[in-house]
């Protein structure tokens, strides 16, 4: 018999308002398809069937419920009264400029969701989860208030689970989650070690910032969450991210190295000072686990900080198997891309790398905010007892993956105008949709517009 996979996989469900905004500067490709048509049904069943590449591989698989979208809990939160429908038309004339910001779809990047440490890690032996305050872009920022809350609903037992407030909203503390952040392991159930990546350090400002773009992440918000994690000073490490990477469009770590168990792959331009930190990495893995890090380092050379950029190399997402093995969920632009395709087949012939398996995945809606495998997604490492405790409405089954795709079949438009934002038709369609998979999912009351009787 296999050992039940300790990782808990959750990927955002792509809500019904997927658009292209162009909101995210730093983001390549959110700024290229800037008010191009979207199509938020293929994108919300490209984001299922990844979920169901990975529930068949073997990982125990779960749905995040996208926020109610257009957030009219913020219009009202400045000044705005009236219903939902009438608030959302007054915006339309007098602020239009809000519209984008308050609809965006982009919760479906769990990966900034929060930042998460195992109970093996803690010391109170607790889980511990940090919701993202995401201060630096107003579409997100709005995301933090949901998130803290349906995170208290999933992982709600406190004996296990303690979830944090998110950081104070300003910009010295500017956090965007775990995709700034990776844990190694040896074995999942034990201690493992924690990679902070962040773009400035706000407090005592240094000469190495992007000029382009800005840095998201900050030292002072990674450190503020590993203080909260409870976790050894001596299983952290901080890094910073090498600033001409933010400026090539590198707007967060995971565009640029990933790791899981003791496997790391890094673009040789991912940090400031690669070669120390790789130094200072392997030493702790030694310490720690008593084995070094298996490090894959792409050189420029094999694949350029642009066609990683542009392929989302790096932020594939391994599943790991119970033989030791590696699956690698890439994007498929990487198979289109000459440079990638051909990095990617000798990974699968280098006998010190754990992966056996590439599949190439189609996330082409995501991917054109910016967004590919490992955004899409954070997991943690659970125990059996703590993966029972959670709500278990929102795991993955046979079951779901046929409710999810008839769910937004039956809801979801296939074409999306940035001009249709402000639509209170879209806005009835969103709540009947989202009244609909809260009941799919279990989860009762969870929105605004459930609680208030007009809408
Ligand atoms: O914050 N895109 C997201 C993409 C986040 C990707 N996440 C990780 N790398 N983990 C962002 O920039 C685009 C929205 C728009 O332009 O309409 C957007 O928000």
């Amino acid at each position: 018999m296999t050992q039940p996979s300790p990782l808990l996989n959750f990927d955002g469900l792509i809500g019904p308002t997927h658009n292209f905004s162009g909101l995210s500067p730093g983001n390549i490709a959110s700024l290229e398809n800037k008010d191009t048509l979207s199509n938020p049904k293929a994108a919300a069943l490209e984001g299922l069937e990844k979920m169901n590449l990975l529930y068949q591989a073997g990982l125990n698989q779960a749905v995040l419920p996208p926020n109610e979208r257009p957030h009219i809990p913020t219009l009202r939160a400045l000044g705005f009264s009236g219903s939902d429908k009438s608030i959302l038309n007054e915006c339309a004339g007098k602020y239009p400029e809000l519209i984008p910001s308050i609809t965006s779809a982009a919760c479906m990047f769990t990966a900034n969701s929060g930042t998460f440490a195992p109970s093996a890690d803690t010391l109170d032996s607790k889980v511990h989860i940090t919701p993202a305050n995401l201060i630096s872009k107003l579409h997100r920022a709005i995301e933090a208030p949901f998130t803290y809350q349906i995170l208290k609903k999933i992982f709600s037992n406190e004996s296990y689970f303690t979830i944090h407030n998110p950081l104070p909203p300003y910009r010295q503390f500017s956090d965007e989650g775990s995709a700034n952040h990776i844990r190694f392991s040896k074995d999942p159930y034990l201690p493992g070690m924690h990679l902070f990546v962040y773009g400035q350090s706000a407090l005592t400002p240094n000469a190495l910032l992007p000029s382009k773009f800005p840095a998201r992440q900050t030292l002072e918000a990674s450190q503020s969450v590993a203080r909260f994690h409870k976790l050894l000073e001596e299983h952290i490490i901080y890094a910073q991210q090498n600033p001409r990477a933010i400026d090539a469009g590198v707007f967060h770590n995971d565009v640029i190295s990933l790791g899981s168990g003791l496997f790391f792959m890094y673009h040789e331009d991912s940090f400031v000072s690669t070669d120390n930190l790789l130094e200072q990495m392997q030493k702790k893995s030694r310490g720690l686990f008593n084995a070094p890090l298996v490090e894959c380092r792409v050189n420029a050379s094999q694949v350029s900080l642009e066609d990683a950029v542009a392929t989302y190399l790096f932020n594939s997402q391994i599943a790991p198997q119970p033989d030791g093995n590696m699956v690698f969920f890439a994007p498929k632009q990487c198979q289109d891309n000459p440079n990638t395709k051909l990095f990617l087949d000798s990974l699968l012939q280098d006998p010190k790398v754990p992966i056996n398996n590439v599949i190439y995945i189609n996330l082409t809606q995501s991917m054109r905010n910016g967004g590919g495998p490992a955004c899409l997604r954070f997991n943690l490492s659970l125990t059996p007892s703590e993966l029972l405790s959670i709500h278990q409405g929102v795991l993955f089954s046979d079951i779901r993956y046929k409710q999810l795709k008839e769910w937004i079949n039956k809801h979801y438009r296939d074409m999306l105008k940035t001009s249709d934002l402000a639509d209170p038709e879209l806005l009835r369609e969103t709540h009947a949709a989202l009244d609909e998979l809260t009941q799919i999912l279990k989860l009762g009351s969870i929105y605004s517009f459930q609680k208030t009787a007009e809408t």
